[in-house]
């Protein structure tokens, strides 16, 4: 009975991780980070500061995702499910890139 109790708080511990939500803005066409290390499971929320459109997106392995286009004051957030590194763009500036690298 023991054993059995320590097994479920070790599984609720394990489960219990909060996921995090790191926010990376669009300013002055660039990323406001270079280089961002999370975890799997946590979350990026893409926040355009600009006072015009960009479309992030990202043709990784790792997670591949596009955004899609959108205005001042707007953010939308990806969630990365699988560790690895992400190289993220912006289809309307292509100076625009930054990485996330995702650990286990
Ligand atoms: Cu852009």
């Amino acid at each position: 009975m023991r054993k059995l109790i320590v097994t479920l708080m070790l599984a609720t511990m394990a489960t219990g991780v909060a996921a995090e939500t790191y926010t990376v803005g669009q300013q002055d066409k660039s990323f406001t980070e270079e280089q961002l290390t999370i975890k799997t499971g946590d979350n990026v929320e893409f926040e355009n500061n600009d006072p015009f459109f960009h479309n992030v997106f990202s043709l990784s392995d790792t997670k591949f995702f596009d955004l899609g286009s959108y205005p001042k004051g707007e953010s939308r957030t990806v969630e990365f499910t699988e560790p690895g590194i992400v190289e993220v763009e912006c289809a309307i500036h292509p100076q625009m890139k930054m990485t996330i690298e995702v650990e286990e």
